[in-house]
């Protein structure tokens, strides 16, 4: 059951300007940062608030690593902003499974490893009126 906005993913070219923006503009402070090589990006996650199911909703800034990642095709059509949403789960697989019994085609065969330990999956925006769609099983209500 998808039970939260784990987060929003916004894509940058510059990280480090991006987290000044939110910082000088809203206040929001870096929770956790990291490089994702598999996804190609470095990021930035900022915690707006927990949630009652015991996770947390984020934004998740994103840079692009390499010329050939997913986000710096994203930005290079598209330029900066919101990239993908995210839903937060207990059970990414059982919910990736049933999403995909209904013919939504979720993008990996097994979740990968996300943020902060998290456990991540996609769904393909063209079969969710253009909006890429990510699940995500945060370390904390994993129970695998
Ligand atoms: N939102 C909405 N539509 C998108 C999109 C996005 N983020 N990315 C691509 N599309 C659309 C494109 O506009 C294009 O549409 P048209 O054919 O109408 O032009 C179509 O999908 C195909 O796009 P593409 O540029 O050819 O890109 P690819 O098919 O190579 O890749 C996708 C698209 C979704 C399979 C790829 O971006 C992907 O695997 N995404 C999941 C991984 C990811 O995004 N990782 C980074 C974030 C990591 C994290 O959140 O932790
Ligand atoms: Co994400």
């Amino acid at each position: 059951m998808l039970t939260r906005i784990d987060h929003i993913g916004i894509a940058c070219f510059d990280l480090d300007k991006t987290v000044e923006f939110y910082r000088a503009t809203y206040g929001f402070e870096v929770f956790h940062s990291e490089v994702n090589e598999e996804q190609g990006v470095r990021e930035a996650m900022l915690k707006i608030n927990d949630t009652d199911d015991g996770g947390a909703s984020y934004l998740q800034l994103l840079e692009p690593t390499r010329e050939d990642s997913t986000v710096a095709k994203w930005l290079a059509k598209n330029g900066e902003g919101v990239h993908h949403i995210a839903f937060g789960t207990a059970d990414v697989d059982g919910d990736a499974a049933d999403i995909k019994a209904k013919g939504v085609r979720v993008l990996y065969e097994e979740p990968r490893r996300g943020s902060m330990g998290s456990r991540i999956t996609f769904l393909h925006p063209k079969d969710c009126g253009g909006v890429l769609t990510e699940l995500v099983t945060s370390a904390e209500s994993d129970g695998h």
